[in-house]
């Protein structure tokens, strides 16, 4: 089987598999109650008398949460490292008498806790006075960046915000995109970079958790070409316009004729557990409940992306303890409901096969094998038929996306007790992961028909949950 490039790599492909993951946002606003500071806050109110990133640390864990990431510096310019290249730090706070480093204890308890770790560097500074001056912020930038690349061990996400604005000078500041990108490929090569476009990994479209149902992983370059473009929608026309949508939301299938450019740039959805991304504690009888979280990871994880949940920390400097309850009743949600994998190692029959990956690879529980059908199929069936009877809510769908996102269009019937087939799904992408659920239907046979697929599909796993 050839693959149907692009393709994702290694470190992309990693990052697919860690599912879910955690946004710790803590700064000057925890302190302020704003959402976004202004730069004129004193770092005399930066004192989180109580801050233990273990408790954070095992609020994530809890939660199935397998990577942190933290605002190093938000749109304030406040620092939580003590940087080099500003005195608007961590060390003129109170905080460990000015000798702490936030950053240093947050990956410090992280890796403690068996987790990864990332960091947010906000390119929009409001307190910097060069931001505006362009090459000389951007020199700035690159300092800071290169500080938090090169202090903290191995990053695994670098997090691009795109908001960008003009400085006390009434000048735009202009990034350079393509030097962050390349110090990031340089000093971290197995981090992903997180931002709406020139990015390895692309913003969803929305801060709300939840992706399109159609959800490509590839995208075209050449709409978004870096966080913060307007990229075609400036065409100002409404084809142009529903692209830029499409992209954020659903990516561009793969292109097979070779004309229009794609790469792999697959879609994480950012959300807080709570209205804002900082803690106000007016906001402590706003925190999702469990029902909303767990819709959240199938709207989510369950449709091709990855989730990334913010646990804002209080000023004392801890997860609150609603968030630490709700994100752990969403685990124990999720573990309840993948609890029995009804299809592992059931009977399987296809309508064809390729004589090296035969249709039992889709129940043999590894996600390095893979069924496809004859070489050149792009429709294809699979019927499931396991011991007992059991009432069937949710079915799980896994691409082998290592050689390519392929499948276009699917369905999924259950035989119900009587003999009927019954139409419980009717789907477009699948890619790394795809989750439906619906109405329990007592069922012991379950028929996967591929209607439409870019390249003979590879499929490595459908799990079946009662
Ligand atoms: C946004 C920021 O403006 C918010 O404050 C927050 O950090 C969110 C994750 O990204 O663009």
């Amino acid at each position: 089987m050839q693959p149907l490039f692009p393709v994702p790599s290694p470190s992309q492909l990693a990052w697919q598999r860690l599912e879910t993951t955690a946004f710790f946002h803590l700064g000057v606003n925890t302190f302020t109650g704003r959402e976004w500071g202004d730069g004129t806050e004193s770092p005399e109110i930066f004192n989180p008398t109580h801050l233990d990133c273990r408790q954070w640390a095992r609020a994530a864990k809890a939660g199935g949460l397998r990577l942190g990431i933290l605002t190093a510096k938000h749109h304030d310019g406040f620092c939580l490292w003590p940087s080099r290249f500003t005195d608007h730090t961590v060390a003129a706070s109170p905080w460990r008498q000015g000798g702490g480093d936030l950053v240093r204890e947050f990956v410090d308890a992280f890796r403690a806790e068996g987790l990864l770790v990332g960091l947010y560097l906000s390119p929009w500074d409001r307190h910097e006075p060069t931001y505006g001056d362009s090459p000389r912020y951007n020199d700035f930038y690159c300092n800071q960046l290169t500080e938090l690349l090169t202090q903290y061990g191995p990053l695994h996400e670098v997090w691009f915000d795109g908001a960008c604005a003009e400085g006390t000078n009434g000048r735009k500041q202009e990034y350079d995109w393509a030097r962050f990108f390349s110090l990031v490929k340089e000093l971290q090569p197995e981090a992903v970079t997180f931002g709406d476009g020139g990015t390895t990994v692309r913003w969803v479209g929305n801060e709300r958790g939840f992706a399109n149902d159609l959800c490509w992983a590839t995208t075209d370059p050449r709409i978004v070409r870096f966080p913060g473009d307007s990229g075609i929608s400036q065409a100002n026309d409404a084809t142009a316009t529903e692209r830029l949508k499409s992209h954020f939301g659903s990516g561009e299938p793969p292109d097979s004729t070779g004309k229009e450019p794609r790469i792999w740039q697959p879609a994480e959805c950012d959300v807080s557990i709570r209205p804002g991304w900082f803690y106000h504690s007016s906001e402590d009888d706003q925190v999702r409940s469990v029902e909303d979280l767990v819709d959240l990871y199938f709207k989510s994880v369950g449709r091709n992306s990855l989730l990334l949940l913010n646990l804002p920390p209080t000023p004392e400097g801890l997860v609150h303890e609603a968030d630490v309850a709700a994100v752990q009743g969403m685990r124990k949600a999720l573990d309840r409901i993948f609890r029995h994998d009804l299809a592992l190692g059931c009977e399987v029959i296809a309508d064809s096969a390729a004589a090296d990956h035969p249709a039992s690879r889709v129940v043999d529980g590894d996600l390095d094998t893979f069924w496809t059908p004859a070489s050149g199929a792009t429709r294809a069936s699979l019927e499931l038929r396991w011991s007992a009877f059991h009432p069937v809510h949710t079915v799980s769908l896994r691409e082998s996306i290592s050689w390519g996102q392929r499948i276009a269009e699917y369905e999924i019937d259950l035989q119900d007790r009587s003999g009927h087939w019954i139409t419980v799904s009717r789907g477009t992408t699948i890619g790394c992961r795809k989750l439906d659920r619906f109405d329990p239907v007592e069922a012991s046979s379950l028929r996967l028909r591929i209607l439409s697929s870019l390249a003979e599909p590879a499929l490595t796993a459908v799990e079946i949950f009662a």
